[in-house]
């Protein structure tokens, strides 16, 4: 290492260490605002990490940007002096001057990286502000699931490199100069009809309220307080290890229990968990793969991630065919919860309007999918995710901390197996399809049920499990992001890759970590491990581990739909794909 000095400190530097990273070793703080560390994203767009630096034998020091500059022997660096704090400030005064002033409405209210940066300049009044620079940039409102809000970019470029680099889809472009510069669509005028595929990673990486979720808050408060509508809630198998950390409890803590009490206490006239769903989901799936087996038909994708679905349908309209017709568990959950529902309660269907709760955005786009609504009638009415839940308990006033723990009560929708719960991380979906297959294939039940191989974070795993039938060994995958699933999906395309079963989530890290979850200020996936241990554990201390061994998915078959595949079981819980 060589040798420097920041603030008069003797440092040590590697070789092409910037004088970002140099400084955050040694515990010097420069503020930031577009570098994302966990992206590896210093573009250094906004200008705000300036420091002074002066090179031995140069009289003049020059004002550089720490992100992108390396390190030099014998460098001399300020990052404290009135000049570096000055410049720091204008540089964020400046950015606010085209920034749409309005705080106190903001989907990213109390969350904002510009406030906090700010906050660290000490930036007390903002002389530029000038509303016709903005007069002219979009707001597009023309998809269900997202809002992009150019009044509010920073052109940070955090999306662009997330959804170019990280997920492949390469969907935005910086367009515009000058003050008329902000992030567009690449391919289309709007969201709706250009490549994107609503997975929301993008979101997760914007600063400021520049991209955000559509806030569907008010149409849940409207069905609570309408004394003609039942209202019925389902929970996705993430959701319950991730919502804690917004009211400060540590990552991954499963609050299901408080969650259930904080449905409640909203309103909510049935509790259901998207956990028994997928229970149904596999016994689906699972049976329809195995047909397609005997037949010869590979590989079989999961269907079950609506961002996957778009991708797919958007991106390789020509794999379709491969993907399982099984719905989604999410909508599995809204076509009982209408049907079999009111029958064993004895409701009225037509009064009953489903709000499930999903960290995903791209659940938005799926409910509204013409094949999932049925004469006007949606199975899913309204889809809000991790975020907009948590607004919705401080819209209501329910302190979630302080609420008891309850328990599902509802006797025919929400009990789950162990398999059911581990939908939520990746690899999950194809580990609890293959515990009931091998006891449909071999009428007794798998001994070594987790699959270890499925269980990393590489963005493509693979295993092989041997059925012990007629069958033999099943060679599965399962690929999570959409740059890993690109790979795969044209290795099928072009014969070089040897499947029967492939698992998908649009999302790095599954739902854990899906685009409508918590965002965390200058981070990007940074609980994923915990949150997925959580559900691994609940798997191993659930009474029953395998979908088919879920009493009330036994009583759903005996009582109401027959078998699996059955045509009743068709009709409902079996879909098709737009090319
Ligand atoms: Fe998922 Fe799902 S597991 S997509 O990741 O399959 O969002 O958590 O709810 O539908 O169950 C999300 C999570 C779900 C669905 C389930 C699946
Ligand atoms: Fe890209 Fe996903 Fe964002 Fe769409 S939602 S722009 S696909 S990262």
């Amino acid at each position: 290492s060589l040798g420097a000095r920041i603030n008069g400190r003797p440092v040590t530097f590697w070789s092409n260490e910037t004088i970002l990273q140099c400084a955050r070793r040694h515990g010097f703080y420069i503020p930031t605002l577009c570098e994302l560390d966990d992206i590896d994203h210093t573009p250094g767009t906004c200008r705000v990490c300036l420091v002074e630096a002066a090179m031995p034998g140069r009289d003049n020091a020059m004002i550089l940007t720490a992100c992108n500059t390396p390190m030099q022997e014998g460098m001399e660096v300020e990052t404290r002096s009135r000049k570096v704090r000055e410049m720091q400030r204008l540089q964020v005064e400046l950015l606010m001057a085209d920034h749409a002033h309005e705080c106190a409405t903001c989907i990213r209210h109390g969350n904002c990286e510009l406030q906090d940066v700010a906050q660290a300049v000490g930036l007390r009044q903002s002389r530029f502000a000038d509303p016709a620079l903005i007069a002219e940039r979009p707001v597009d409102t023309s998809s269900p699931a997202l809002i992009r809000d150019m009044t509010k970019c920073i052109r940070c470029q955090r999306c662009v490199a997330m959804c170019r680099h990280g997920q492949g889809v390469d969907a935005l472009v910086i367009s515009g100069t000058q003050h008329g510069t902000f992030v567009g669509l690449k391919d289309g005028a709007s969201q709706r009809v250009s490549s994107c595929v609503t997975c929301g990673q993008c979101v997760l990486v914007c600063p400021t309220g520049a991209l955000g979720e559509r806030d569907e808050t008010d149409k849940v408060i409207d069905y609570l307080y309408d004394p003609e509508i039942i209202t019925v809630v389902e929970f996705a198998p993430a959701i319950r290890v991730g919502f804690g950390e917004e009211f400060g409890l540590p990552p991954g803590t499963n609050v299901q229990g408080q969650i259930i009490a904080a449905c409640r206490r909203l309103g909510f006239d049935v509790v259901l968990d998207t956990n028994f769903a997928a229970d149904v989901v596999i016994m689906e799936e699972g049976t329809e793969l195995l047909s397609r087996l005997k037949r010869g038909v590979r590989p079989t994708f999961t269907s079950c991630c609506p961002g996957w679905i778009n991708f797919a349908e958007r991106h390789y309209p020509e794999i379709l065919p491969y993907l399982s017709t099984t719905k989604s568990p999410q909508q599995v959950l809204g076509a009982i919860a209408k049907s079999y529902l009111p029958e064993r309660m004895g409701l009225d269907g037509k009064r009953i309007r489903v709000v499930s709760i999903m960290p995903c955005t791209a659940k938005k786009d799926e409910i509204v999918r013409p094949q999932l609504v049925h004469d006007g009638v949606p199975e899913i009415d309204v889809v809000l995710t991790t975020r907009e839940f948590a607004r919705l308990l401080k819209r209501e006033g329910i302190d979630f901390r302080s609420l008891e723990p309850s328990e599902f009560d509802n006797p025919f929708m929400s009990a789950f197996s162990g398999a059911g719960a581990i939908f939520g991380t990746t690899g999950g979906v194809m580990e609890a399809a293959l515990r009931t297959i091998y006891y449909v294939v071999n009428g007794r039940e798998l001994e070594q049920v987790e699959l270890s191989q499925l269980r990393g974070f590489e963005g493509v795993r693979a295993a092989t499990v041997d059925l012990n039938s007629e069958i033999g060994a099943v060679k599965v995958a399962m690929a999570h992001g959409l740059k890993p699933t690109r790979q795969i999906v044209e290795a099928v395309l072009a014969g070089t890759a040897d499947f029967d079963f492939i698992e998908i989530m649009a999302c790095p890290g599954g739902c854990v970590d899906g685009g409508g979850t918590l965002r965390s200020k200058k981070h990007y996936l940074n609980h994923a491990q915990k949150r997925r241990e959580t559900l691994f554990a609940i798997d191993r201390n659930a009474k029953a581990r395998q979908s088919h061994n879920n009493p009330q998915v036994q009583a759903l078959y005996r009582d109401f739909l027959g078998s699996p595949n059955s045509e009743k079981a068709h009709k409902l819980l079996h879909t098709r794909y737009t090319d």
